[in-house]
């Protein structure tokens, strides 16, 4: 049998990086059946041109994965295969949070002929052979515990993802128009590709608005280590091979909730001399520990995604997340920064205790910080959380059902003192200021000591960053961002021209030297 995996677009954005969800599910499909994979964020197609591949490819089974946010394409996408005679299975978290929609219990139309609930990491081998003889059941659950709760699949061992052979064509990160100058330039920046990867799996916080204490468990799962330092060697062997560069997205909840265990990782990365650049999400918590962020920063570590949602403590406290204290910030970004390690940091506006100027004030404490890259959001009840059982039951849901009607920015609920509307135009005003031309050229600024690559890195960061939210998808649109930063990039340029000449110069020993 033919299976197809897609994964329909947001509508908004492009992802920066492919889901690990189809990688996964297609080492773990059974060997007679041929999987073939379509990320709608870099292969855009309308639902007819879809159906139109799946019948020239004889697929028989179509897998859609979706988060909340990109569900109701996901559902347009599957009604068209369907309405097509072509057999369709959901899975991800909003279908496990919400089974009943997508199987048209509720009232609705129903868009899946299968859905998987869960992690189905030890389903999906059952429900593709299900479909082969044509015995496809409703619904796919992994088996549960004496208490009903599911056994969650180990990661030991984990599926081999053939990271060195899979076509990544379709994720490159370098715009088309620009990756035979950028090739020219030698390091191989002619392809750029960020790769997830996990190591563990489960978060025991329990944030008031997010999912996954619920989808993946309070209890940890880790891979070992040594299958994550094979999967990093693999990567790092076809960089090479192919002069092109590629960045690892470890997409654990919290890369460093067992210190112990992720300082062992860390150190068995150095040890293999497995480094590759890489991101992680990690709380601010927990990067107090100097040790770590020097193995952070041995490891290959450049960025850090940390969710500060606030810099008010009582919303912290409201949403669960004491934790995190915002008075640590700054001096979180400072240990990272010493090591040239830059900061994603991630805030939430519309929160209970936020009024009108949120974003100015936040964004004067954020400017007085170590830059990095902010991102900024609305506080949003996604299904099955904490939060939208609590705003349900004080009548604080005025768009119950929002991803059906899936709006940028648009709050889906009422934050208590300050308007929906309100709170949309902080967002909006927290993205346009935090990546503005005077902005970056500042960002530069405040890092002047720091070596040129990490520079030009930041600058670069800045472009894609930027581009998560502002719609910047075609040659037109990069231009006019690079005539709007020209002042920083030329200077930049010069810099690093003449650095590299005086390299040149250098007689091959010092060079060396000075390369190590
Ligand atoms: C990496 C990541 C991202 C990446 C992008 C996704 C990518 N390219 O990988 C980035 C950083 C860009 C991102 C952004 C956002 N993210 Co995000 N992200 C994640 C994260 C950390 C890991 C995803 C992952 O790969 N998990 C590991 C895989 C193995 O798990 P999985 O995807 O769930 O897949 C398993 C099952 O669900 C199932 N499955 C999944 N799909 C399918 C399909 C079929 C057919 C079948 C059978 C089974 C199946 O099988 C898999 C194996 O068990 C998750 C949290 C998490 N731990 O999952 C949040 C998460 C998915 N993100 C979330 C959110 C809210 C967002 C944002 C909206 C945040 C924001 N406010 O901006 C944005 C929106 C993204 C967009 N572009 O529109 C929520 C989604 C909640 C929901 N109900 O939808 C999550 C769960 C985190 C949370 N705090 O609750 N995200
Ligand atoms: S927001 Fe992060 S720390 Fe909080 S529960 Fe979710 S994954 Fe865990």
């Amino acid at each position: 049998m033919k299976i197809l995996l897609y994964n329909p677009d947001n509508g908004v954005t492009r992802n920066f990086m492919p889901h690990l969800w189809m990688f996964l599910l297609q080492s773990l499909t059974p060997k007679e059946h041929e999987v073939v994979l379509i990320d709608g964020n870099a292969k855009a197609m309308s639902e007819a041109e879809l159906v139109e591949f799946c019948r020239k490819e004889n697929i028989e089974l179509v897998g859609i994965g979706a988060m909340t946010r990109m569900v109701a394409r996901a559902y347009k996408f599957a009604d068209a295969l369907r309405d097509a005679g072509i057999k369709v299975v959901m899975g991800g978290p909003h279908v496990t949070e919400c089974p009943d929609e997508a199987l048209g219990k509720d009232g609705g139309r129903r868009h899946a002929d299968a859905i998987a609930l869960g992690e189905a990491d030890d389903t999906w081998a059952l429900l593709v052979n299900d479909a082969a003889r044509g015995e496809l059941k409703e619904i796919y659950q992994p088996q549960t515990d004496a208490k009903g709760n599911d056994l969650k699949p180990s990661l030991q061992p984990y599926p081999h993802i053939p990271w060195e052979t899979l076509d990544l064509e379709q994720f490159s990160l370098v715009p088309k128009f620009m990756r035979s100058t950028l090739s020219k330039m030698g390091a191989g920046w002619g392809k750029f590709f960020v790769v997830p990867i996990e190591t563990g799996r489960g978060c025991p916080y329990g944030c008031e608005f997010c999912t996954v204490t619920g989808f993946f468990g309070d209890s940890i799962r880790f891979r070992t280590n040594q299958s994550v330092v094979e999967e990093l060697l693999r990567l790092k062997e076809r960089a090479k091979k192919e002069r092109g560069q590629i960045a690892v997205f470890f997409i654990d909840d919290n890369l460093a909730i067992n210190i112990k265990r992720v300082k062992s990782l860390l150190k068995d990365i150095i040890a293999a001399k497995a480094q590759l650049p890489w991101v992680a999400q990690i709380s601010a918590n927990l990067l107090k520990d100097e040790e770590l962020v020097d193995l952070i920063h041995e490891s290959g570590g450049k960025w850090i995604f940390i969710g500060m949602e606030s810099i008010d403590p009582a919303n912290m406290a409201d949403v669960n997340k004491n934790f995190s204290k915002p008075g640590d910030y700054q001096a979180v970004l400072e240990r990272l920064a010493k090591r040239n390690i830059y900061a994603i940091t991630s805030f939430i506006f519309g929160m209970d205790n936020d009024t009108v100027g949120v974003a100015d004030r936040t964004l004067e404490q954020v400017n007085s910080w170590q830059p990095g890259l902010p991102v900024f959001g609305q506080l949003t009840p996604f299904p099955a959380t904490p939060l939208y059982t609590r705003l349900e039951k004080a009548g604080r849901l005025t768009r119950p059902k929002h991803w059906l009607e899936f709006a940028q920015f648009v709050m889906a609920h009422k934050p208590l003192k300050m308007t929906i509307d309100e709170a949309r135009a902080e967002v909006i005003h927290a993205w346009a200021s935090s990546y503005s031309p005077k902005r970056n050229a500042e960002a530069l600024e405040a890092i002047k000591d720091a070596p040129i690559e990490y520079r030009i890195g930041h600058l670069v960061a800045r472009f894609f960053f930027r581009g998560i939210y502002f719609p910047q998808m075609n040659k037109r649109a990069w231009i006019k961002l690079l005539m709007q930063n020209r002042r920083a990039i030329f200077s930049l340029t010069k810099e690093g021209v003449s650095t590299w000449r005086a390299a040149k110069k250098r007689p091959k020993g010092r060079l060396a030297d000075a390369t190590q």
